[in-house]
C-alpha cells in the first residue's frame, strides 16, 4: 500500500496536514522531521497512528528511502521567517533550497505520484496592485522570500523535465493552534495571542498600517489535500490565501475586543525585507481546487486564542 510523507510534520502547518490526513483515512503517514523548529507534541494525540522519522531534508540518504513509493509528498519541512534568513541566512538557504532539490530528486528517485510544495506569499514583494495574482512578476525581498521561491522553480522544473507532478501552494499567512510564539522569529499572530493574554504590549514593527492576507491553519490543510486529489494541475503554483485583509492595528484591537481590555501597542522600527500588504487572489485555487475557505479571521481568532489560553503556560502581571 503507497504511504502519504509529510515532510516538517511535526511543525504548525504539517501536523495541521497529518491530522487532516488521518480524518480522512489515510492509512500510513510517515513524518519526516529533524524537530529543529517543529516538536513532538504537536502530533501527541495522533502520534500512535503515524510513523515518526527524525530525519533531516538536507542528508538526501535518510529522507530517499522514506519517500520511496509514496503516494503523495507533503513538503512543509524548512526554515521560516523573514527576519531569522536575514540574521542568519546559511541554515535557512540549505534547508529551504538544498533540502527541497533533495526531497524532489527522492520524489523522482523513488517514483513518488505527487509532491505538494509549501511556497510562500512573500515570494510576490511589493505589488502596485492588490490584490495579488500568480501571473504577476516575482519580487522576493528577503533571503527567505527568495528560497522559497527558488523551490517553486524547482518543483515546476521537476515537473517538466522529469515529469514528478508538483503542485506549490503559496501560503498567506497561515495561523492557528501550535504556532509557536515563543521565539522572536514567530508569526506576530502568535505573539499579539501570548501578549494579550499575558496583559501586556506587543511591540508592532513599523505603523501597524500594513496588511496581510491571514489564513486559518484548517483552511490550509485543507486546500493541501485538495492539492493533493486535483487534476491538471502538474507543475502550477496556487495561491493559498483567505483573500482578505487586516492591518495589524487592526489584529491587535480584534483581540483586546475579545478579551474586553485595553492594551496600547508599542510601535518600533520597521523591520528589513518585510512586504507592506498581502492579499491573495484566490480565483485560481477556487478554479483548480475547489478552494472554499471555513474561517473567517475572527472565527479563527477566537478559536486560536482559546487553544493558547487552555494550553499554553503564560506568565501573568505579578506572577
Ligand atoms: C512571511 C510571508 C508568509 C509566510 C511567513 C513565514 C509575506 C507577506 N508573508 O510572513 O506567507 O511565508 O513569512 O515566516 O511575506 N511583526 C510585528 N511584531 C512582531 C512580529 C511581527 O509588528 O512581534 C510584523 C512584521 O514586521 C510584519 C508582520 O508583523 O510586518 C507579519 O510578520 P510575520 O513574521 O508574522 O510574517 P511575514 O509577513 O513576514
Amino acid at each position: 500500500m503507497s504511504h502519504y510523507v509529510v515532510t516538517g510534520g511535526a511543525g504548525f502547518i504539517g501536523s495541521a496536514i497529518v491530522r487532516r490526513l488521518l480524518q480522512e483515512g489515510a492509512g500510513r503517514v510517515v513524518v519526516i522531521d529533524n524537530l529543529l523548529t517543529g516538536r513532538e507534541s504537536n502530533l501527541e494525540e495522533v502520534r500512535a497512528s503515524i510513523d515518526f522519522q527524525r530525519a533531516d531534508i538536507r542528508n538526501y540518504e535518510e529522507i530517499a528511502a522514506l519517500i520511496r513509493g509514496a503516494a503523495v509528498v507533503f513538503h512543509e519541512a524548512a526554515i521560516p521567517s523573514v527576519p531569522r534568513s536575514i540574521d542568519d541566512p546559511v541554515p535557512s538557504h540549505e534547508i529551504n533550497i538544498d533540502g527541497t532539490f533533495n526531497v524532489l530528486r527522492a520524489a523522482r528517485e523513488g517514483g513518488a505520484g505527487r509532491v505538494v510544495y509549501a511556497a510562500s506569499s512573500s515570494a510576490y514583494g511589493d505589488t502596485e496592485v492588490l490584490p495579488k495574482v500568480e501571473t504577476m512578476n516575482p519580487r522576493p525581498k528577503s533571503p527567505y522570500a527568495l528560497q522559497k521561491l527558488v523551490g517553486e522553480y524547482y518543483c515546476n522544473v521537476f515537473s517538466g523535465v522529469y515529469g514528478v507532478e508538483t503542485v506549490s501552494l503559496r501560503y498567506f499567512n497561515v495561523y492557528g493552534p501550535r504556532q509557536d510564539p515563543s521565539s522572536p522569529y514567530s508569526g506576530v499572530l502568535s505573539v499579539f495571542m501570548k501578549a494579550i493574554l499575558e496583559r501586556r504590549s506587543p511591540t508592532i514593527f513599523g505603523d501597524g498600517e500594513q496588511s496581510r492576507d491571514f489564513t486559518y491553519v484548517d483552511d490550509v490543510a485543507e486546500l493541501n489535500l485538495k492539492a493533493a486529489r486535483a487534476k491538471n494541475v502538474a507543475g502550477k503554483t496556487i495561491n493559498a490565501g483567505n483573500g482578505g485583509r487586516i492591518t495589524l492595528n487592526q489584529a491587535w484591537a480584534l483581540l483586546q475586543a475579545i478579551e474586553g481590555v485595553e492594551i496600547p501597542a508599542l510601535y518600533g522600527p520597521p523591520r528589513a525585507g518585510d512586504v507592506r500588504d498581502s492579499q491573495a487572489d484566490t480565483t485560481t485555487a477556487v478554479r483548480e481546487l475547489g478552494h472554499a475557505p471555513r474561517f473567517s479571521f475572527e472565527e479563527g481568532m477566537r478559536l486560536t486564542l482559546e487553544w493558547y489560553r487552555r494550553t499554553v503556560c503564560f506568565s501573568l502581571p505579578g506572577d
